[in-house]
């Protein structure tokens, strides 16, 4: 840091965005005839020097001593579990680092086209098994634990899972880097370092409410990360824009806040490849140490104050989920990621050494939902005020640059942002805005003159009180191709929420990519004995299947042995066993192992309908309470699981969670029924408790109303696990069901799409509950009655409920038939091999991005 200081640079920016310049990204020099020349000292020196992965035992047990002695200072006398996990981590990204390098050095090289993914989550869960499996080596570093005296199961369990994200959208974000990385393609992802992210949930014992504490998940130092200290970008916030009135689009932003993004990457291995993908995360802080506005006001505590505010920008993931606050922090957030991450891209794209006006032919950016949106204007005030273009060559390259994805249709979850907060932290945004939408609404008024209607609804900004700029839409028009996740939910795109968008641009813009899962995480890590089975079968090594997962279909003629239906099941059982282990470890419950396992676990919302099945649950127990006990004989026993969060300020979903608490108290303990039925709420859903949850269900529900759920992608993790498979026509359900075929999922709702007026059909009808189904009216009334207690509270959550119960009994029904049932979930398992992540990702690879595999040698 300076001393001297001239006071009028103050606030002033010293010249463009500058980024300190490091040793990455640079190429070997060459001589003349075209050869490398080594960079400096004894090439031979070097190179005897230089580690390679490490392959056998014996390195792995050097690498792990060493780290114990070393990076943690430990000896063999005070080694706990959670040592030998961080020595294990220590040493296998050892392992990911050469081949990290390694890919970088040759992206830079051959400057192939990169595509990046922009996502404000990535919920990446537990890393030390998937580095493992995707080096090939988890039993090298199996065997050499156990001669150093330690387990790798007890190990693997000491990590604390990376939670920064919500739900599916940042779960989708972390199988898609997966499938990237394993596709040999170019991509890089893009987010915020949360310090805390999502929060911990507990349940109050007496209430049954949810409780939520910080999760302080990097407190034990994080091995998986790489801080980058010198990879840093100023990024301003406030202060004023002024046009410079020359005849050019630019305008001056001085003044306001600068804060400094701080690179931390982490290493995304492929599956059995050396490509090992970039994984950078931003970190904010203060520049020079405290604000130096406040500092030239003699104000030192304010100074150290907006130093806080600027290390506050990503202290916290924001726990909502479909839903937008406009909170000026949550703005800071998605303007710092989205400009450090584009200052990064754009330096990376200027070392090629080609005009700017070739961008869009080396980058591609994803737009994972409309968070990042603001990289547009962004985008078009780097070019315009920073590269001198003109206006029309600017919007030309941007959008050709950005692809939009939809990841929902519910109005709560569209973002919006009042204009007078725009202004205040972004005044030259706010600009650009303006000006790409008056722009774009006269070519609007060219292809549809007259047509004033149509120009409120498709203007970026909403009248109102205050005004609000729509960023869906801006995502829309700044982006080369829109797409949704799931068929239904890209049908509903185009005919709702983008309808008049796609009259004016053309139906061509629009494209479904449905979501895919990692059959790495979710079958061979989460179900390692499924797994063994399926290779043995198919007599291949799992390599090939997990990677081209349309093999798995050749496991269909195997419905039909009785053998391989008997090993199918034993599996199934072990994992129920498994989990039961795990509750019974963890929160000391006894759970039934001989029963069927329903199971539901996601994010709490109404449109999710937990509220459904729990009110069909207590229509279970009370059934069960008027039966005889030779009725009962033939009643299949059942446990019911819940798990899933909801968000802190959800009323409601929060009320379903103590309702949850509430009735499993009640019904666990009645002698007359708990070996038939049983319920848990297990608290602190997360990616680490689905790995346990989803190998070990018999049906699972996905029960959203139809036309809210865009896709779900817990349903395709337990279909593959060979898990059946209980919704409604909505989201993924419907090409899940299409698959597997109809006869081997339990649907309910309207099965097959009428085409004229698809948000008709797929809504939902009430029907009176006394009317189809008296026994549900039932429940609703014993609800209400205060059996459970407090029955006002629960009265807003009974008005949600929609739908009959029927689709359980045939369950039932079907569970009966064991035989049958286990074809059923054979054949489900082998009709998966549409949902890999691996196909998604190509899809948006070649029909979207533009990007070719790069082989690393
Ligand atoms: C969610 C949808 C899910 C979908 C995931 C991933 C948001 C905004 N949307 O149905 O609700 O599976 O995105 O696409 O989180």
């Amino acid at each position: 840091m300076t001393t001297f200081l001239d006071p009028k640079s103050i606030g002033k920016p010293a010249r463009p965005r500058r980024h300190v310049r490091t040793l990455t990204g640079y190429l070997p020099e060459t001589d003349a005839s075209g050869k490398e020349k080594w960079p400096r000292g004894d090439e031979k020196v070097w190179k005897d020097a230089m580690r390679d992965v490490d392959k056998d035992a014996d390195q792995i047990t050097k690498s792990f001593v060493n780290h114990v002695q070393t990076s943690l200072a430990r000896q063999p006398y005070n080694l706990d579990n959670l040592g030998a996990y961080q020595a294990s981590a220590l040493s296998v990204r050892d392992n990911l680092l050469v081949n990290w390098n390694e890919t970088a050095l040759q992206y830079t090289r051959k400057a192939p086209k990169r595509a990046y993914y922009l996502s404000l989550e990535f919920l990446m869960g537990r890393t030390l098994d998937n580095a493992l499996l995707n080096l090939g080596l988890k039993d090298e570093y199996a065997g050499s634990v156990k001669k150093l005296g330690f387990s790798m199961e007890d190990i693997l369990e000491q990590e604390r899972d990376a939670a920064l994200g919500n739900g599916g959208l940042g779960r989708l974000a972390a199988c898609y880097l997966d499938s990237s990385a394993s596709q040999e393609l170019p991509v890089w992802g893009y987010g915020l370092r949360y310090k805390y992210g999502i929060f911990q949930q507990l349940i109050d014992s007496s209430s049954g409410n949810q409780l939520e504490a910080p999760d302080p998940w990097l407190d034990n130092q994080n091995p998986w990360e790489l801080p980058r200290l010198d990879v840093a970008y100023e990024v301003r916030f406030y202060g004023s824009a002024d046009r410079v009135n020359d005849g050019t689009p630019r305008a001056a932003w001085t003044g306001g806040q600068e804060v400094l993004a701080i690179a931390y990457d982490v290493m995304i291995p492929g599956c059995y490849t050396k490509t090992t993908n970039n994984l950078r995360l931003w970190e904010s802080k203060p520049k020079r140490g405290f604000d130096l506005n406040s500092f030239n006001a003699g104000n030192y505590e304010g100074a150290v104050e907006s130093s806080n505010s600027a290390s506050a920008i990503t202290s916290v993931l924001y726990p909502n989920d479909h839903t937008t606050f406009g909170k000026e922090l949550r703005l800071k957030q998605q303007y710092f990621w989205t400009a450090a991450s584009l200052a990064d891209i754009i330096r990376r794209f200027k070392n090629i050494g080609k005009p700017i006006t070739e961008f869009p032919d080396y980058v591609a950016i994803q737009l994972n939902d409309t968070h990042p949106t603001l990289a547009i204007p962004e985008l078009m005030r780097v070019l315009v005020d920073e590269e001198d273009q003109p206006w029309a060559t600017a919007w030309q390259i941007v959008t050709n640059t950005f692809f939009y994805t939809n990841h929902t249709v519910l109005p709560e979850a569209l973002e919006k942002w009042p204009v007078p907060l725009m202004e205040h932290v972004l005044p030259r945004h706010m600009q650009i805005i303006y000006d790409i939408n008056l722009q774009f609404m006269q070519a609007v008024e060219r292809a549809f003159p007259g047509d004033r209607e149509r120009l409120g609804r498709m203007s970026l900004i909403e009248e109102g009180f205050p005004k609000q700029v729509r960023m869906a839409f801006l995502a829309c028009i700044g982006s080369r191709k829109v797409n949704g996740v799931a068929e239904l939910h890209s049908d509903l795109v185009k005919t709702t929420i983008l309808k008049d968008f796609v009259e004016f641009e053309g139906i061509s813009k629009f494209g479904n990519v449905t979501n895919g899962i990692t059959p790495r995480r979710w079958l061979d890590q989460c179900n390692p004995e499924l797994s063994a089975l399926i290779s043995r079968t198919l007599g291949v090594d799992k390599a090939v299947w997990l990677k081209d997962l349309h093999r798995l279909a050749e496991l269909l003629p195997q419905t039909e042995d009785a053998k391989f239906r008997a090993e199918w099941a034993a599996i199934k059982q072990r994992n129920k066993e498994r989990l039961a282990h795990h509750v019974q470890t963890t929160l000391g419950l006894t759970i039934n192992t001989n029963a069927m396992f329903d199971v539901q676990i996601k994010r709490l919302h109404e449109y999710k309908r937990q509220s459904l099945n729990i009110l069909g649950v207590i229509h279970r127990y009370l059934t069960l309470k008027n039966m005889s006990a030779a009725e009962k004989k033939k009643v299949n026993p059942k446990v019911v699981f819940f798990a899933g969060k909801a968000a802190p300020a959800y009323y409601i979903a929060k009320l379903t969670i103590r309702l949850i608490v509430n009735v499993a108290r009640i019904i666990n303990e009645d002698p007359d029924t708990k070996d038939l039925l049983s319920m848990y709420f297990l608290p602190d859903y997360s990616v680490s408790l689905a790995e346990v949850l989803i190998p070990a269900s018999d049906i699972s529900q996905h029960i959203s109303t139809a036309g809210t759920e865009a896709s779900g992608t817990s349903n395709m993790k337990f279909c593959l696990n060979g898990g059946l498979l209980l919704g409604t026509v909505d989201g993924a359900n419907i090409e899940i069901a299409e698959e597997v075929g109809e006869s081997n999922v339990f649907f309910f709702g309207h099965l097959t799409p009428a085409v004229e007026d698809l948000r008709y059909q797929h809504a939902y009808h009430p029907i009176p509950i006394e009317e189809k189904c008296p026994a549900l009216a039932n429940v609703l009334n014993t609800v209400s009655s205060g059996r459970f207690g407090d029955a006002d509270v629960y009265e807003p959550l009974l008005n949600t409920i929609r739908q009959d119960i029927a689709a359980l009994a045939m369950v039932d029904e079907a569970y009966l038939d064991r035989d049958e049932w286990v074809k059923k979930s054979i054949r489900t398992s082998a009709k998966m091999g549409k949902f890999s992540s691996d196909r998604a990702i190509n899809e948006y690879a070649e029909s979207y991005w533009n990007i070719e595999a790069q082989h690393i040698v």
